[in-house]
């Protein structure tokens, strides 16, 4: 169970270590500042319907309660031990993991540790200004909900760079709340963490696609052999379960939406909504975007991330029954001299490929139920995703003038076509401007449905937000 009646709420054990805690409540109001510096603009001072782990168990982790957001107790959960774990795969595969950081693997993973810490106060500020224009309330809180849970993963890594690293890992947790999304002189790590989210579209894509590489990555981390990681990584994916679903069920709701006024209408656009066109644009900007969170298709790095036990695949333990990953290889399209042809790559760095296939095959899923949908809804109109080719700026593919079917074209006809393919300003001042709050209870913006329920068996109409 989690410890609430300390300054940090823990399942760690955290008043047995003197020196870690003190360093860490050290930090604790360092973490507040930056909340209300760049956290939620405009909120922090309303009663939100949130809900908090009581537990890291499965099944009854959830207690919920309307709460002022920086008051929400944020902690250090971890998932509980498994009781004579062993290394899933890479050449230590079957030996005990790792309790402690070993000297040989300390950049490396405190690399990777950071890099992950930094997607989750990112997230945070490029979603700071969206509760301004809430499509309803029942929106409002889960997008402040898909907040605080960002800041406890914040958390969790912090815990890890303080508790494992020494003074670099302090330094380190400090500069995570001094990079800023965007920034040109300080920005975030990763390329998607500095793309701006400025309307509600891109909101659910983001939760959709870029939550959803966070799933995957969380999930290859889940399988390392530095436990304390591994149980991190295991409670964070509980939580990531509501962000990908606020993805998921917030884009079906536009998609439906879209798809009724086009029949009333002609064009939603007339109606006042998102057209279905111009949702696929979102679409294809935000998991090519997501895409390149995977890094390089061919990869050292990974190669010996996966060696070392650092990373693994998806479900490495459970769905893999060779666990080295030697002697075989990963089958893919490679550009030589100007034209497609496959080529096999060494299977251990084709790794970060590897994972994002196991990506593509979940969003996959998703569009198929979208597009199920749009038939219920009488529409023509079927979504589907680009190539993993098109539009990338990371890896094999980057900068190189793919379409959204795979193929290479020549610069011009990209240019020509890609106001077809990708938002254009006109797109974008367009969305935006259907981005007017609505605070009735109940009440839905014009481009958006309804949900079909409410949270926690509450009806739509409850007063999920409570404004100051
Ligand atoms: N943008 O061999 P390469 C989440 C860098 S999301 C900018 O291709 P490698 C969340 C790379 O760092 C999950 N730079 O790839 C979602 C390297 O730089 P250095 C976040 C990039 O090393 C929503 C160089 O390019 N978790 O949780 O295998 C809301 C060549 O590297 C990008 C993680 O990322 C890019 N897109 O790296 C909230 C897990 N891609 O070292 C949260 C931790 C690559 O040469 N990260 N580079 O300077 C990792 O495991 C790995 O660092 C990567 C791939 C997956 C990023």
């Amino acid at each position: 169970m989690i410890n609430y009646d300390e300054r940090i709420p823990n399942n760690v054990d955290l008043a047995s270590d003197k020196k870690l805690q003190r360093a860490l409540e050290k930090w604790q109001p360092a973490f507040l500042q930056w909340w209300q510096d760049v956290g939620p603009e405009g909120f922090q001072a309303s009663n939100v319907y949130l809900r908090t782990a009581i537990s890291t168990e499965p099944g009854g982790w959830a207690h919920f309660g309307h709460v002022k957001m920086p008051d929400y107790r944020w902690g250090i959960f971890l998932g509980a031990p498994e009781k004579d774990r062993v290394i899933p795969g890479g050449d230590h595969a079957g030996e005990p993991v790792w309790q402690e950081v070993p000297g040989e693997y300390r950049n490396t993973l405190r690399r990777i540790i950071v890099t992950q810490a930094d997607t989750e106060p990112a997230s945070v500020e490029q979603q700071r200004w969206l509760g301004k224009t809430a499509p309803s309330l029942y929106d409002m809180r889960n997008l402040f909900q898909v907040n605080v849970e960002e800041g406890r993963h914040l958390w969790a890594m912090v815990y890890l760079l303080h508790a494992y690293f020494g003074k670099d890992g302090r330094d380190e947790a400090d500069d995570l709340l001094a990079r800023r999304s965007g920034d040109a002189d300080k920005p975030r790590i990763l390329d998607a963490f500095n793309q701006p989210c400025p309307d509600w579209l891109t909101f659910f894509c983001f939760t959709m696609f870029t939550d959803r590489d966070g799933k995957y990555q969380l999930g290859s981390l889940a399988e390392s052999a530095f436990d304390p990681l591994s149980r991190t990584c295991r409670f964070m994916l509980t939580e990531e379960a509501h962000h990908l679903s606020v993805g998921e069920l917030g884009l079906e709701r536009v998609l439906r939406r879209g798809a009724q006024l086009e029949k009333q209408f002609g064009d939603a656009r007339k109606g006042g909504g998102i057209d279905l066109a111009t949702i696929q644009k979102w679409i294809n900007y935000w998991f090519c975007y997501s895409l390149d969170l995977f890094g390089s298709e061919v990869s050292s790095n990974a190669a010996e991330f996966f060696a070392a036990g650092i990373k693994g695949r998806w479900a490495e333990a459970k769905d893999h029954t060779e666990h080295s990953a030697l002697g075989q290889s990963h089958r893919m399209a490679v550009v030589r001299d100007g034209a497609l042809t496959e080529e096999d790559v060494p299977l251990r760095n084709a790794m970060n490929e590897v994972l994002r296939q196991s990506y593509i095959k979940d969003c996959e899923r998703v569009v198929k139920r979208w597009n199920a949908a749009l038939e219920e809804e009488g529409s023509d109109f079927r979504l589907a995703l680009p190539s993993s080719r098109f539009f990338r700026r990371q890896g094999i593919y980057a900068d190189l003038p793919f379409g959204p079917t795979g193929e290479l074209l020549d610069a011009a006809t990209w240019q020509a076509r890609m106001s077809t393919w990708l938002p254009t300003a006109e797109d974008r001042a367009y969305v935006e401007s259907l981005m007017m709050p609505v605070h009735e209870p109940g009440k839905m913006a014009n481009w958006i449905a309804a949900p079909r329920k409410g949270i926690n068996g509450n009806d739509v109409d409850y007063e999920y937000v409570r404004l100051a």
